[in-house]
Parts: C-alpha cells; sequence; structure tokens
C-alpha cells in the first residue's frame, strides 16, 4: 500500500511539474483529489485493510494528500504571480517618454468674423441678443409682414417641423421678442443659426448664420440707417470703403435697400473679384415697416426704427477670399488655422 502511495505521490507531483496552466493544475487535483481521484479510491479500498494497520494506512494516505495539496497550492501561486508580472510588463508606462500635446484647435473664420462684427456694434451702444433656434410661424413669419401665401413660407425653403413649429429662416424672430418685452429705445443684433432648405453647393448650404439688427427710438431716419451702416462697412473693410444704397424690397421694411461696399480688393475701380463692377453687395436693410411695429405692440406714428441682415457666411468668404462656402463646413484644421 505504501508503494501504491508514493507511486501515486511522484506521478502527481510530475504532472504538477510539467503542467503549465493554471486550468491544467485544476484537472490534475480533481485526478488525484476529487471524488473519484486516485487517492479517494484508496480510502475507499480501506476496507479490505486490516483492522490494525487501517490507522497507519489512513495517516499515510492524509499526508500523501496534504503533500500534493501544498505542491498544487505552491505551483498556483507561482503560475499566478507569473501572469501577473507579465500583465505589468506588457502595461508598464515609460514615465519618461515626452507627454501627448493638448491639441486646441483654431477659431473658425465665421467666429472670427462674427466677434468682429459684434465689436463694432457693441462699440456703437449695441447689445448682443441671442433667440431660439425651433421658433413659431408667427415669430419667423406673421410678425415681419410675410404673409400666409408668401412663397418663402413653402416647404422648398422652410423646414417645418410639425404643426405650428418650424426651424427659424432668419433670426428676426428674436427682434420681435425683443420689441415685445416693451422696452424702448432698442438697439440690438442678433447673430445665430438658420436653416433653409437648400442643396449644398459653394454658396449655399441647408444652415447657415446671419447677423440682424434692430434699432427703434423716436425720430429714427434713414440717415442714422446709412450713417451706421457706412461706419460699419469702414471698420469691417478698411476706412478708405464706401458704401452705395439700391433700392429693394423685403416684407418687413419699408422702404428696403441693399447696400454694396467698394471692393476692398481694386479700391473701386473694377477687378475679377468684384466681377469689374467695384462694387461688392455686402446687405440688406430698411426702415422697420409700421406693419411690424404695430404688430409688436409699438406705435409707429411715435416711434420709428432702421434693420438689417447679412449672411456671416457671405462676409467670411468676401473677408478672407474664400471661393468655395463648403470649406467653412469641413472643419480641417489645416483650413482653419490660416485665418
Ligand atoms: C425686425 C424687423 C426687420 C432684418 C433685415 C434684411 C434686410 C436682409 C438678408 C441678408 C442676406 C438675409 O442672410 S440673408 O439671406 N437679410 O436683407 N434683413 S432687413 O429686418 C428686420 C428684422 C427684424 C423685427
Amino acid at each position: 500500500m505504501k508503494e501504491k502511495l508514493e507511486q501515486i505521490k511522484a506521478e502527481a507531483l510530475k504532472q504538477i511539474q510539467n503542467s503549465n496552466a493554471l486550468d491544467k493544475l485544476n484537472e490534475i487535483r480533481v485526478s488525484y483529489l476529487g471524488k473519484k481521484g486516485e487517492l479517494t479510491a484508496v480510502l475507499k479500498g480501506m476496507k479490505d485493510v486490516a483492522a490494525e494497520d487501517r490507522p497507519k494506512i489512513g495517516q499515510l494516505v492524509n499526508d500523501t494528500r496534504q503533500e500534493i495539496e501544498a505542491v498544487l497550492e505552491e505551483t498556483k501561486a507561482k503560475m499566478e504571480r507569473a501572469v501577473l508580472e507579465a500583465k505589468m510588463k506588457s502595461e508598464a508606462i515609460d514615465v519618461t517618454l515626452p507627454a501627448e500635446k493638448n491639441f486646441i484647435g483654431h477659431r473658425h473664420p465665421d467666429t472670427i468674423v462674427q466677434e468682429e462684427v459684434e465689436r463694432i456694434f457693441i462699440g456703437m451702444g449695441y447689445e448682443v441678443v441671442e433667440g431660439p433656434e425651433v421658433e413659431t410661424d408667427y415669430y419667423n413669419f406673421e410678425a415681419l409682414n410675410i404673409p400666409a401665401d408668401h412663397p418663402a413660407k413653402d416647404e422648398q425653403d422652410t423646414f417645418f417641423i410639425n404643426g405650428d413649429f418650424l426651424l427659424r429662416t432668419q433670426t428676426s424672430g428674436t427682434q420681435v421678442h425683443e420689441m415685445e418685452k416693451g422696452k424702448l429705445p432698442i438697439r440690438m443684433i442678433a447673430p445665430g443659426r438658420v436653416f433653409r432648405s437648400d442643396e449644398v453647393d459653394a454658396t449655399h448650404s441647408p444652415s447657415f448664420h446671419q447677423i440682424e439688427g434692430l434699432v427703434i427710438d423716436r425720430h429714427i431716419t434713414f440717415a442714422d440707417l446709412k450713417g451706421t451702416l457706412a461706419e460699419f462697412a469702414r471698420e469691417l473693410f478698411g476706412e478708405n470703403t464706401k458704401v452705395k444704397f439700391r433700392p429693394h424690397h423685403f416684407n418687413f421694411t419699408e422702404p428696403s435697400a441693399e447696400m454694396d461696399v467698394s471692393c476692398f480688393k481694386c479700391g473701386g475701380k473694377g477687378c475679377r473679384f468684384c466681377k469689374g463692377s467695384g462694387w461688392i453687395e455686402i446687405l440688406g436693410c430698411g426702415m422697420v415697416h409700421p406693419n411690424v411695429l404695430t404688430m409688436s405692440g409699438i406705435n409707429p406714428l411715435e416711434y420709428s426704427g432702421f434693420a438689417f441682415g447679412m449672411g456671416l457666411e457671405r462676409v467670411t468668404l468676401l473677408k478672407y477670399e474664400i471661393d468655395d462656402m463648403r470649406l467653412l463646413y469641413e472643419n480641417d484644421i489645416r483650413f482653419l488655422k490660416q485665418f
């Protein structure tokens, strides 16, 4: 019996020594010490051993069991340590390597131009006011004297959300909200994102930005409009910039005009940039329509005002001589870094 136990032990230790994985160790444990294992079989055979020999043999079986268990434990601990060490080695961080640089990007040319326009108007005493991008039909159209059958309200141009709600096609609603507050005078600009159902090309995008402005006070005339916008143009495009106004039509202003600036590339002589005319169209403007004032609770006999609006991307493209609007939406850092 003793030899049998020695043989089992020797065989078990050999298998343990040759094992190279934790799973394998477990298999060995089961095959020797488990319920159907070899040592357990020896214990079960004790009934055939003479009664006086049983304690001795029992002791021998236990000693063998303990020895095998001890070697199993020790080998298991060694394997676990080796696995951990390999993991630590593979995940080691070399703290002497230079750190990755923080990437901080660049201000977008639209942002640069918007902030410049805001700076100019803040300098003239204007407030910068933001409004909601989702508006109701009333704030986007009706309050601006745009009737229900106007083509601009067509599905082709406006993204309707549901029922009364839509994505604003102009920032004018922001001024209407301000007029409704009933605090006069008003001197404000409303920059922000607007939406129109347009196909993307070099000069169009379904989402772009506008900067609109509104002044309402007693005795405001077209002369105030001209003086203010001429000063704005000089600050934005240089002190020699000239302006001219061409009659136009908007529902929300009467009279209405478009303002051109003298070409800042050729000084007005005519070049490729201004298509030979010497002038570049920059914004629309006019005296606020009396209907618009009345609808927002302002008496047009007591107050008058002027308003203007420009497309931010258009100004950015002109100012930086960029020939395709899509470049402004790609956000390629190599492009943005140039401004
Ligand atoms: C109120 C009253 C009047 C805002 C104005 C324009 C003229 C204009 C266009 C320029 C290019 C829109 O981005 S664009 O397509 N805008 O020409 N906008 S007057 O007039 C207002 C606004 C609010 C209460």
